[in-house]
């Protein structure tokens, strides 16, 4: 299974519009949920026990998994944030 790739014209209306930038954004913040999936996907017994298929690249599981990713991201981020922080008041 292939998720769908972020690009100018996600509809396929053969325009760029205001409605194409929001699905692009909404494709960036399910990127890492999409990844997950397609290599879920990759494994049969995986696909079928989560009943995988081409509307899971933006569905529920690809949301919570992306919702993750980004978490730990920023509290990666905010870490690093105090980290350097600490740092500076030696
Ligand atoms: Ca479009």
């Amino acid at each position: 299974m292939q998720c769908p790739t972020i690009k100018g014209d996600m509809n396929g209306d053969g325009v760029q519009t205001i409605s194409d930038v929001w699905l692009m954004l909404s494709a960036a913040y399910h990127w890492p949920g999409r990844w997950s999936v397609e290599a879920m996907s990759q494994n049969p017994q995986t696909a079928l026990f989560l009943e995988l298929n081409a509307a899971s690249c933006g569905g529920w599981l690809s949301f919570a998994l992306s919702t993750a990713a980004w978490v730990l991201v920023l509290l990666a981020l905010a870490s690093i944030q105090v980290a350097i922080d600490e740092w500076g008041r030696r």
